[in-house]
């Protein structure tokens, strides 16, 4: 098809393609610092307090078709500044915690420094939605320090524990098996499924504060 375009298209497709690229890249670069500052905590953590409280981390931007189907399906216009206001995931991070407390811990500890700004929290452990889903979301601004300056960038963080991502992960498979249209009797198998998970994280906790003879920890947030 490109055999036939003229040289104006192409520089234009050319230069639309930079711009998308130069876009997601931000995001990239967002994700990174952020995945540098959990690392950090990660290993000091682990240094000061013996054990780690951190079991993995996760970083996604979401692919550009992703991002557009998003847009569309929010009516936000396919325009570059209006996606960056109306989307706040395009740049994805998970920590998977041992322990609730640790959620909250590490939560705090990520939130409270000096360059991040947090634009919105959402306790879905303190409040799971009616499904049982349990996680904590951040929505956070990192500045990334480009060639043309600092720039804020949008990060989503999810922060959840082992228990929670196994239900979350069975959960969005079945959603999506079903095409949103879960059968009655799974989506009410997964909400159990969710108490018994609470439950495991509990008794847990409890098990890891005895062995270890730890002071109970906050277990909700202190903001
Ligand atoms: P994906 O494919 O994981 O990216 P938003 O749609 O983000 O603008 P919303 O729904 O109010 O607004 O945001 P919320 O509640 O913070 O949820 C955002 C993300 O949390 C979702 O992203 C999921 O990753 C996760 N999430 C929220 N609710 C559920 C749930 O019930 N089950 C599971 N498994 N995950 C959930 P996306 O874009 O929906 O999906």
């Amino acid at each position: 098809m490109l055999d036939h375009a003229d040289s104006n298209t192409v520089a234009e497709l050319t230069a639309l393609r930079d711009q998308i690229n130069r876009f997601l890249m931000r995001y990239k670069f967002g994700v990174s610092e952020v995945e540098t500052k959990l690392t950090i905590l990660r290993e000091e953590f682990n240094f000061t307090a013996g054990y780690n409280p951190i079991e993995n981390i996760a970083c996604r931007v979401k692919p550009l078709d992703g991002v557009l189907e998003k847009a569309a399906r929010k009516g936000i216009p396919l325009d570059l500044d209006a996606i960056k206001d109306g989307l706040s995931d395009i740049a994805g991070v998970r920590v998977i915690c041992s322990f609730v407390s640790d959620v909250y811990r590490i939560f705090e500890m990520l939130t409270s420094q000096d360059d991040i700004t947090v634009l919105e929290v959402k306790d879905y452990i303190a409040h799971p939605k009616p499904n049982g889903y349990r996680s904590l979301h951040v929505i956070l601004e990192v500045p990334v320090f480009l060639s043309s300056g600092p720039q804020q960038v949008r990060v989503e963080v999810q922060f959840r524990t082992i228990a929670m991502d196994f239900w979350a992960s069975l959960e969005h498979k079945t959603y999506y098996k079903y095409d949103r249209q879960v059968p009655k009797h799974l989506i009410e198998g997964l909400t159990e499924a969710a108490e018994t998970a609470a439950h495991l994280d509990a008794t847990m906790e409890r098990l890891h504060h005895e062995v270890r003879g730890y002071p109970e920890p906050p277990r909700s947030l202190s903001i």
